[in-house]
């Protein structure tokens, strides 16, 4: 089908979509960059496992999300980043974050009060992170300018002001960053996966100022990187997901913050378009999980503890998988997935961008340990909405595990409070 024949919801075409989903973007309307084409629309399944949603003004296209303790109460606050306008129209509010303090008095279920942080000029900003970088017990902020090729760092105050603390240079569109200390020196360090010249820049701290350590040159297109001690010798390594030739390297850390490709790497499906880490079968080695929208499966990479993995256990997502979250929603010491789906119904002449989200539970009967995926609306919108990002927490502090999910073509922050299970985070 070509571009010129469809019509996305609202007045964006997919020729101008540009999609800011967690870490990644589709451009243009090449066959491999469009969304995945389904001809039912998004699930109106709500209110059985999680409560309908709840939703609340985000920006003008919420897709990053991050949460920490901003005014120092203890209690977790929310930051959500809208990246980037989808009708190719810059304007300020491009890059605006919107502050959501956890706020004690309120008498909401949810209770976080909103205020904007606005940029002076239009950023795309793709990705954040929230982290202590000046080492002064306050919350920070750290964004990717993704267009402007430089990570931007916002230094809290203490009381969830930020200021400007300058930025620095990374490599060709930086799409996705994260955070941890490299060198165990105490102080966090950061990576940034830059897609259009496949490098992932390794930015080391000293004294709350940044400089580029070490430039990882990786196979085509990079999108996402994760950390963790992979070979359990203390210090943290990388795996970086590409994009075009399916799979994911494994860099693995000497010690002081210098990374080394390994010889091995790991395929997964077909147009890859998120991963995470976590220990999905509780046996205390760090494993990885990939959405594949190309084919609608999770690949699951089991982690051996010596720094190599094991070949994808290939599980089912249902269409257009896209962000991931995990948690122990059964009890059952085995991560179970939430995950994010967004895809075309396509009708003759007319498509809609949409989705819907999904939990796939863990079942130890089963050959792959998973059992099918069920979906669930994941707003109020009568035609869906693509989910962005996905992030699980107690938001209400009753055990059942909640969901936020930002959804960019509603520009609302969907919030889903846990009903069914009362899970956990973690492995026990
Ligand atoms: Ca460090
Ligand atoms: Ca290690
Ligand atoms: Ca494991
Ligand atoms: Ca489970």
């Amino acid at each position: 089908m070509s571009c010129k024949s469809h019509i996305v919801k609202n007045i964006w075409t997919v020729s101008s979509y540009i999609f800011l989903g967690n870490g990644i973007i589709f451009y243009g309307c090449s066959s491999s960059d469009s969304p995945f084409e389904s001809s039912t629309g998004p699930s109106n399944t709500s209110g059985t496992v999680f409560e309908s949603p709840i939703e609340f003004d985000a920006g003008e296209n919420p897709v990053s999300i991050v949460s920490g303790d901003f005014n120092g109460d203890d209690e977790s606050d929310l930051v959500v980043a809208s990246s980037r306008k989808q009708d190719g129209i810059s304007t300020t509010e491009d890059g605006s974050l919107t502050l959501l303090q956890y706020t004690s008095s309120s008498s909401s279920r949810f209770p976080f009060v909103s205020s904007t942080i606005s940029p002076t000029t239009e950023e795309w900003r793709q990705d954040m992170v929230s982290v202590d970088y000046s080492g002064d017990n306050n919350t920070d902020l750290v964004v990717t300018k993704t267009g402007e090729d430089k990570i931007k760092f916002l230094l809290n105050d203490g009381s969830a002001n930020f200021s400007d603390n300058g930025s620095i240079e990374v490599g060709d569109v930086p799409l996705s960053i994260i955070s941890g200390d490299w060198n165990d020196d105490n102080e966090t360090d950061l990576a940034v996966v830059n897609r259009d010249d496949s490098s992932v820049s390794i930015l080391q701290n000293s004294n709350g100022v940044f400089s580029l350590s070490q430039t990882l040159s990786v196979d085509e297109r990079p999108i996402r990187t994760v950390s963790g001690d992979w070979d359990a010798d203390s210090d943290i390594d990388l795996a970086v997901l590409l994009r075009d030739s399916t799979k994911i390297q494994i860099w693995l850390n000497s010690g002081t913050g210098s990374f080394s490709k390994q010889d091995s790497s790991y395929s997964v499906g077909s147009f890859p378009i998120d991963m995470i880490t976590g220990d999905w079968d509780c046996d205390e080695n760090l494993d990885l999980a990939v959405s594949n929208s190309g084919d609608n499966t999770i690949s699951l990479i089991f982690g051996k503890g010596d720094g190599t993995f094991a070949s994808e256990v290939v599980i089912n997502s249902g269409r257009g998988p896209s962000s991931m979250a995990s948690a122990d929603f059964n009890n059952d010491n085995n991560m179970d997935f939430v995950v994010g789906h967004r895809f075309l119904v396509s009708t003759p002449g007319v498509s809609l961008l949409t989705g819907d989200f999904s939990l796939t539970l863990s079942d130890t009967s089963s050959t792959t340990g998973y059992a099918s995926s069920v979906s669930f609306a994941a707003t109020t919108e009568e035609d869906g909405a693509s989910p962005a990002e996905i992030i699980i927490i107690d938001a209400d502090n009753d055990s059942k595990l909640d969901l936020l999910i930002t959804m960019p073509l509603t520009k609302k922050l969907s919030v889903l409070f846990g009903k069914q299970y009362t899970g956990s985070l973690t492995c026990p």
